[in-house]
């Protein structure tokens, strides 16, 4: 195919109106840099390409089968076809690929363009560990061939910082530095694979929380980190991807991601349903992962990233990505082939910022179907399936997922043969309340092309009611939206999610209004009622500092105007119910309980009078007497509170890693320190010290450009004084 001249035209004539040559630009161009020009997704043929599928399903993403056998998995650098494999660029020349990175199973340098960059997918088993030696072989900012990357650094932010420029108003240029993070894993803190815990592809430079488990007598390289996940937790989908200080979402955007589904063999599933998909007599349909991202492209057909920031104390950072191109598992716009029989999905929201609310439609009848059955969610699998079923409105319509969220879903496609279906998407951008997606490009996720049936099919049928697994521990009971019976939490927090605005836009976000140091301002001083906590020479200031095995309710009051999806490392949690609340009134005690300062305030100049929000400042209370009611240094939101609160849907009623925030409200969630098969009102310790080499964990927002730019906290788990069976340098 080749795009016609009057698509040509377009695509010139969007690109140069879009060009605004910035400060930024122009250094770049005296640098001698080759400037990208955007390719409309408007622009690229849909629906052209399969959708990648696992290699032990026939397809092109490496399965990795975990066992006792150490893995080997490589970041790297190579083409990957993203778009249409015919495709021809506006520049006459054939498509040849997009460069990206990618993690690749096994030592072996590929050659040649991949069909994807999405995976591995490594399969790994409750009760074996799976040890994974994670090579960064990445070269260097200078001389990638994704373009984009070095041309969105940011160096202003918080970031990683390798070469210790402080915050230089320059692009990075050095060896590109990476850390795999395990999301939804219960895992050490040492191998959690946290922000600062990064390494280069030249091996010279680490984050000050880096750690690799000990190699015995030889001296192991410096651009590797060896974790050995313990896979204690009951089965779950989870995933892994890069997690760098202030650049996750350019890692991710370049591809770093992959899925780990973790199966339990000791779990007796329901006849017809396999642990990585669904049994059809002696054969396995696997599991088909969709990991949506939504991505820009230029003429060239190699990915785009918009780095104009909007304001000038962070030239490159922009608040949220939003692409114009929606990929599935690393393809724009792919179809996907099925009998009329049924389908088992795990869909992975790996954007940086979009949201998908999603449903099966027939684009030309307009018929809405076939129901999806959610049967799992981040942190496991259901008591029983949840049907999401377009036509039974005012019930569960849509599949609503934000960037970090999974769900594992049964689709039955019989009564569809001979049809094409769409997977639509009409989630709002900002979520909720931004303008709905173009129905002809954003609006569009994957097209499915039903085959003539019908098909017989022994697999697995949700519809068929009955219980999926033993009845998952319950912290909350999700009918009343309440916590279980007989729960009491050890502490109750209530915190806020925080956006600042600078003169351009939102300059940066935060949690609790605390900057990810703890300290007032960046070189500010430290909070006295946060908790120093120091590891590889770094002070932090902890606000949040759990014990392990206790219950905690957290509060989290979203005084921005979008929803956020906030992400607990180490353990999941039980989404307890979320309330409207007065918004107006509340800003306002929010911002009279601030004390005023000596710091002065850069749009006045002159110091903050008491009364006046006061931006990175931590909250406005002492953390822990401030507020009678809860932690977190908030005025209590009870009085301000509007309507009866409302439990979860039936489909977040499980284990969570990552849940919606909504504007407007306050959302409860119940959170325990402990493994989340332990009994429900017991204590429970985790088979390794969760504070390990004094180590801590995150919280943090799953838009990613977001906790790129302080919307995230460090924090750590007081333990308990217990014997462990896993030991860190012995057993990790
Ligand atoms: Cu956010």
């Amino acid at each position: 195919m080749r795009l016609t001249r009057r698509e040509f035209v377009g695509v010139s004539a969007a690109a140069g109106a879009g060009l605004v040559i910035g400060p930024q630009i122009l250094s770049r161009l005296v640098r001698g840099q080759v400037l990208q020009t955007p390719l409309p997704g408007s622009a690229i043929p849909q629906f052209t390409d399969p959708l990648p599928l696992l290699d032990v399903a026939g397809g092109t993403i490496q399965t990795l089968i975990a066992g006792a056998t150490p893995l080997e998995i490589h970041a790297r650098e190579f083409r990957s076809l993203m778009l249409p494999r015919n495709l021809v660029l506006p520049n006459g020349q054939p498509y040849g690929g997009t460069w990206v990175w990618g993690y690749i199973g096994g030592a072996a340098v590929p050659s040649g363009v991949r069909d994807t960059y999405t995976g591995p997918v490594v399969v790994g088993a409750r009760g074996t560990p799976t040890e994974v030696n994670f090579v960064n072989d990445l070269g260097s900012a200078l001389t990638s061939r994704v373009r984009f990357w070095r041309d969105a650094t940011d160096q202003t932010i918080h970031w990683a910082d390798p070469l210790g420029t402080g915050h230089s108003m320059d692009h990075y240029a050095g060896p590109i530095p990476v850390v795999p993070h395990l999301h939804g894993g219960e895992v050490p803190p040492v191998l959690d694979g946290g922000p600062d815990a990064w390494y280069t592809s030249d091996g010279k430079y680490k984050g000050h929380a880096y750690y690799t488990k000990p190699t015995k007598g030889k001296k192991a390289p410096g651009n590797q980190a060896i974790y050995r996940y313990p896979n204690t937790q009951e089965a779950a989908p989870l995933w892994f991807h890069d997690h760098l200080l202030g650049a996750t979402r350019l890692n991710v955007y370049a591809g770093l991601a992959g899925a780990f589904p973790l199966v339990d063999p000791g779990l007796a599933l329901p006849a017809g349903l396999h642990p990585v998909g669904l049994q059809r007599g002696a054969s396995v349909d696997y599991v088909i992962p969709l990991v949506i991202q939504d991505r820009m492209f230029d003429t060239e057909g190699q990915l785009y990233f918009p780095s104009v920031g909007i304001n000038p104390e962070h030239p490159f950072w922009i608040p949220e990505f939003t692409g114009d191109t929606i990929c599935v598992n690393g393809k724009a716009w792919p179809y996907l082939n099925v009998e009329p029989r049924r389908y088992r999905f795990l869909f992975i929201n790996g954007s940086n910022a979009r949201t998908y609310e999603m449903f099966f439609v027939n684009p030309i009848t307009k018929l809405m179907g076939p129901s999806m059955w959610q049967i799992a969610t981040d942190g496991g699998y259901l008591d029983a399936p949840v049907r999401i079923d377009p036509n039974a409105l005012p019930g569960l319509t849509k599949l609503v997922i934000m960037p970090g969220e999974r769900a594992d879903v049964i689709v039955d496609f019989a009564g569809f043969g001979g049809q094409t279906l769409i997977l639509r998407n009409i989630g709002r951008t900002p979520f909720p309340k931004g303008p709905p997606p173009n129905g002809s490009t954003l609006g569009q996720i994957l097209q499915v092309r039903v085959g003539l049936g019908p098909v017989p099919d022994g697999s697995y049928d949700p519809a068929g009611g009955g219980s999926l697994r033993p009845p998952l521990v319950r912290l909350v009971d999700p009918a009343l939206g309440a916590l279980a019976p007989g729960l009491v939490p050890s502490k109750i927090r209530q915190l806020t999610l925080n956006e600042v605005m600078g003169l351009g836009g939102p300059l940066e976000v935060l949690v609790n209004n605390t900057h990810w140091s703890g300290l007032h301002m960046m070189g500010g001083m430290p909070r006295m009622d946060f908790t120093p906590v120091t590891v590889g020479g770094v002070t932090e200031h902890h606000s949040e500092v759990p014990m392990e095995g206790d219950l905690e309710v957290w509060e989290l009051v979203n005084i921005t105007a979008d929803a956020h999806p906030i992400h607990t490392h180490l353990t999941q949690f039980q989404l307890l119910n979320r309330q409207g609340f007065n918004v107006g009134g509340y800003n306002a005690a929010y911002e009279a309980a601030f004390p005023g300062t000596d710091m002065v305030d850069p749009m006045t100049g002159m110091p903050y009078p008491p009364g006046m929000y006061i931006p990175g400042f931590g909250p406005p209370l002492d953390y822990n007497l401030g507020n009678p009611r809860a932690l977190g240094g908030n005025p209590d939101i009870v009085p301000f509170l509007l309507g009866p609160p409302r439990p979860p849907e039936a489909n977040e009623a499980g284990w969570k890693d990552t849940t919606i925030m909504y504007p407007g409200e306050l959302t409860r969630i119940a959170i325990r320190y402990a493994p989340l098969d332990t009994p429900a009102g017991m204590s429970g310790a985790y088979p390794f010290d969760p504070n390990a080499g004094g180590h801590g964990y995150v919280w943090h927002c799953h838009i990613i450009d977001h906790e790129d730019n302080e919307m995230m906290r460090p924090y750590s788990v007081r333990p308990k004084a217990v014997p462990r069976s896993l030991l860190m340098g012995t057993h990790y």
